[in-house]
């Protein structure tokens, strides 16, 4: 039989899971799968997301083994999910509390792909209407438009399932306990996802989901859930992080500055204003990156 294409859902151990994209007659749409010795040796490189072909299928059992990987047409690090078309950052309005540091650490992370970002702000029903609108506007600010959402309430779950179902596939990310795995609950309520209660003082999540996994939306758009973390590193390169804020990517179209390689903290000849909230953020972030050269003259 030739091989049969699919994609990796889940990895679990030294497993893979792969859903094939159209399983003939007697075939499992779902196989468990091994690595080819060959790719064994790249182990790591294959990962939930990524294309592949299989071969070797046992229909009774629904095993295989994946003989070949294709070209990703994106990346996300961390959480690692390939072939991603849409980052949806979920961010809490409480519970824990809203943090502007971490929050722009999983924003900056997400821009880093180069995919569109979409914003939720999770547990909508803990805060009120008030606080809520100033919170919104906080993040267009930042250059998003976030989607209030509560799974708690029901509020926004459509207007999340319209975002969600125009992309491929839309990756759940954000810190441990905003409730990314109870909004696909509520979105796919056959799921049934483990969910945690918070812990301690500062009401953080406690790591309930453990793996990347991809659930079908509909016919063609899928979701990845992903364990939440609590502090994306920022890039190495500070003119990486230049890129990464949207609201100073807006002040660089036409450059303002005088050298080519300004950075943007108050150089002489510099064109940026200061006057934007994450302005101390981001001249924080160029200071934790690694290497901070000096501006020279315009070519
Ligand atoms: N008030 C309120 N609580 C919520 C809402 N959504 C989730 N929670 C609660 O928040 C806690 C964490 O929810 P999870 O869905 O496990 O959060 P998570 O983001 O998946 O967490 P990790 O898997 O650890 O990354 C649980 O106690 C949920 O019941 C909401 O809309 N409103
Ligand atoms: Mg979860
Ligand atoms: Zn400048």
């Amino acid at each position: 039989m030739t091989d049969l294409a699919g994609i990796v859902v889940a990895l679990q151990a030294n497993y893979l899971e792969v859903e094939l994209d159209h399983p003939p007659k007697g075939i499992p749409e779902r196989l468990l799968c091994t690595r080819r010795m060959r790719l064994s040796h790249r182990g790591a490189a294959v990962h939930v997301g990524d294309r592949v072909q299989v071969q070797a299928i046992d229909p009774v059992q629904a095993r295989a083994v994946v003989a070949a990987v294709e070209r990703r047409s994106s990346w996300l690090t961390r959480p690692p999910v390939a072939n991603v078309s849409l980052v949806a950052v979920a961010l809490a309005v409480d519970q824990p509390a809203f943090d502007a540091d971490q929050a722009s650490r999983f924003l900056l992370t997400a821009e880093r792909t180069g995919l569109p970002v979409q914003v939720l702000l999770t547990k909508c029903d803990l805060l009120d209407d008030d606080r809520l609108a100033l919170l919104r506007d906080r993040l267009r600010g930042w250059g998003y438009e976030p989607l209030l959402l509560s799974s708690e309430t029901g509020l926004g779950m459509e207007s999340l399932r319209r975002r969600l179902q125009d992309s491929a596939l839309s990756v759940l990310c954000g810190p441990s306990g905003v409730g990314k795995s109870s909004l696909l609950n509520t979105l796919l309520p056959t799921l049934s996802l483990r969910v945690g209660a918070l812990s301690g003082r500062l009401q953080r999540g406690r790591h309930t989901t453990r793996h990347v996994e991809l659930f079908p939306l509909t016919q063609g758009s899928r979701v990845a859930d992903t364990p939440g973390f609590n502090r994306p590193d920022l890039p190495e390169d500070p003119r990486e992080l230049v890129m990464l804020f949207p609201e100073l990517r807006d002040q660089l179209d036409p450059w303002p500055c005088r050298f080519r390689d300004c950075l943007h903290r108050g150089e002489p000849g510099c064109g940026v204003h200061r006057d934007w909230e994450r302005y101390s953020l981001y001249t924080a972030g160029l200071m934790e990156c690694s290497s901070v050269s000096r501006p020279s003259r315009a070519g």
